[in-house]
């Protein structure tokens, strides 16, 4: 069923990629188990983009099944225990980059373990991450990603939080598409998160919860 998903979303069958997604979640299937096809998806997409089989109006019609998945996908998250709220985080897409399904499903998954989000959106310059960090006072910051032009806004968000004195007050996580642990060092950030599972367990970590 998985790769059936894989296949049909990578081949742009909007249809059928939205009726295997509820078959699937009505017959059981873990809401990550779906994200995950959606994701192997995203890739074989993202390949043919590069390789000039796909133009932008795929790369869009990709991002609008993405984003009717997640929808499909989330409340079977929000299935998970209520919890009293663990802490609080900022996050958002940095500037220059408006890509946010990967963002939005951090977002949520952090918002459904516990923590108080405050998402900023997409293209989100240094400074409203500063502001932010003093209004909301969060622990940890999360910075999204795709773009490999996104790695300089990253960094230069970082040094703007260091500049205003704030940044031995947070942890800053790094993550999206093309962001690895040499980025995460590029950047200055405190970690570089490969996915929403790894950003909420090093959340938890870096707050003390369990
Ligand atoms: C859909 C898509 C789009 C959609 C975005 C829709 C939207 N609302 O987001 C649209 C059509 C708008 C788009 C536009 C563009 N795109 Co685009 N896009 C993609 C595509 C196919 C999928 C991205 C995606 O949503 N993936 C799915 C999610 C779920 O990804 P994920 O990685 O699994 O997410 C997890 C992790 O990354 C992690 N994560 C994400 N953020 C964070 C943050 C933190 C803190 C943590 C801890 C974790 C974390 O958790 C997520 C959930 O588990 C990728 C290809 C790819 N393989 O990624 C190209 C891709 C990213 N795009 C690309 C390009 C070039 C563009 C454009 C420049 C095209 C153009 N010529 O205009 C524009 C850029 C516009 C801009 N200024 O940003 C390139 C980037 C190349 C590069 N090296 O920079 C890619 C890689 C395609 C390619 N192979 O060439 N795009």
């Amino acid at each position: 069923m998985s790769e059936k998903l894989v296949n049909a979303i990578a081949d742009m069958r909007e249809g059928e990629a939205l009726k295997l997604v509820t078959e699937m979640i009505e017959g059981g299937s873990e809401p990550m188990v779906i994200l995950d096809a959606a994701r192997e998806a995203m890739d074989i997409v993202g390949r043919r983009y590069e390789e000039g089989i796909y133009f932008l109006p795929e790369l869009m019609l990709a991002g609008e099944m993405l984003s009717q998945i997640t929808n499909i996908v989330k409340p079977e998250l929000t299935k998970l225990p209520e919890v009293e709220r663990r802490g609080k985080v900022v996050i958002g897409t940095v500037a220059g980059d408006i890509h946010d399904i990967g963002k939005n499903i951090v977002s949520f998954m952090l918002d459904a373990n516990g923590f108080e989000v405050l998402d900023l959106g997409v293209d989100v310059p240094p400074q409203k991450f500063v502001e932010a960090i003093q209004d909301f006072q969060p622990q940890v910051v999360g910075l999204s990603g795709f773009l490999t032009l996104s790695f300089d806004a990253m960094k230069e968000t970082v040094e703007a939080i260091k500049a205003a004195g704030l940044r031995d007050g947070v942890k800053i996580i790094v993550g999206g598409g093309q962001v690895n642990d040499q980025i995460q060092e590029y950047t200055g950030a405190d970690a570089y998160g490969k996915d929403a599972v790894a950003g909420v367990s090093l959340t938890k970590k870096w707050v003390g919860a369990k």
